[in-house]
């Protein structure tokens, strides 16, 4: 897992990818493409007027229905801008709600104690006609070695 920051002009981003550094037993694979699965539902939810728990929900009831939800132990995302860590929060226990030129990132993560853990994680601006998403790097799954 390999979480990467940078800092331009005063203005962080924040972008984690998850690579294999073998082959993969089925069930880490099943993870990676659930993990997968529940940051498309929660970046497709990234709009003008969903609220932080909104967002949250919609990728972890995918993350839930295949199993995992007790693996996803962190909150969906944050806002990023002048700290890397910031309002608006993405989880839970938020109490904010998405606004036009929010930057956020979506992040859900399945943790597999003994197997291995997954984090995908993209930056977003929110616009009201959905996530204008920033990060371009691949997620599909890669092995490094
Ligand atoms: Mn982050």
């Amino acid at each position: 897992m390999v979480d990467a920051g940078a800092l331009v002009d005063g203005y962080c981003a924040d972008c984690t990818r998850t690579f294999a550094t073998g082959a993969l037993p089925d069930r880490l694979k099943d993870a990676y493409a659930v993990c997968l699965e529940g940051q498309e539902a929660g970046l497709q939810s990234v709009r003008t007027g969903t609220t932080g728990i909104e967002a949250d929900a919609n990728a972890r009831t995918v993350i839930d229905q295949a199993g995992f939800g007790e693996q996803f132990g962190h909150g969906l995302g944050h806002g990023v801008g002048i700290d890397v860590h910031e309002a608006p929060r993405l989880s839970r226990e938020s109490s904010d709600t998405l606004a036009a030129n929010n930057v956020v990132t979506v992040e859900p993560g399945i943790y597999l104690p003994g197997e291995g853990g997954i984090r995908i994680e993209d930056l977003v601006v929110v616009t009201d006609d959905g996530p204008e998403i920033l990060t371009s790097f691949t997620k599909d799954l890669e092995t490094v070695v």
